[in-house]
């Protein structure tokens, strides 16, 4: 009697065990979709790019590389005025020293094709006229670049990058800020789309 009752118990342990595995699997599978490591995936708009209105409550999807840490400010910025689309942006701000840096994202499992990358920045070079702004991609080791300007104040520049020949399913994307002390902007709406 006592046999059978332990052999039932060893037998509901290793079902609950199973079941426990299975689920884990699932949520680990489902974070590396939303993170972009798995093949990246259109939204309703056919945009592959992860969280490109910036809406997250962070970075997510994002490399975020604030060159040699001079950039003061580089934050998720909750401010409706000073968006392109939503409620959110990617906001950058220097006051004594430069703004320099990059946001980017890599992509994979893409299929074969050409794909346009668009990407929108507002904002002011404090007067620096060798600042440095554009939106790049990497496809096949080649790095291929759209200038961008800060035009001031919610004066939108939409930078385009079409043509870009995704043959093996990888794309890096992101946007480059280099002005002098004083610089500020914000940068959204990131979009890649197939053409
Ligand atoms: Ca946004």
């Amino acid at each position: 009697m006592k046999r059978k009752m332990c052999l039932g118990l060893m037998a509901v342990c290793m079902i609950m065990t199973l079941a426990g595995c299975g689920t884990s699997d699932g949520d680990q599978a489902q974070s590396a979709g939303d993170n972009g490591g798995s093949a990246a995936v259109a939204d309703e708009n056919g945009n592959y790019i992860v969280n490109g209105s910036f809406e997250e409550v962070d970075f997510t999807g994002w490399v975020i590389n604030n060159i040699d840490d001079v950039t003061e400010e580089l934050d998720v910025y909750t401010r409706e005025t000073d968006c392109y689309a939503g409620a959110q942006s990617l906001h950058f701000y220097s006051g004594s020293s430069d703004v320099n840096f990059t946001a980017e994202q890599t992509l994979s499992g893409l299929e074969a094709g050409s794909y346009k990358l668009t990407g929108h920045i507002q904002g002011d070079a404090a007067g620096d006229a060798d600042a440095s702004v554009y939106f790049y991609a990497v496809v096949n080791g080649e790095t291929i670049k759209a200038d961008a300007t800060l035009g001031g104040y919610v004066n939108w520049y939409t930078a385009e990058l079409p043509g870009l020949n995704v043959t093996d399913g990888e794309i890096t994307v992101g946007v480059s800020v280099t002005t002098a002390p004083g610089g500020w902007g914000t940068i959204d709406d990131i979009t890649l789309v197939k053409e």
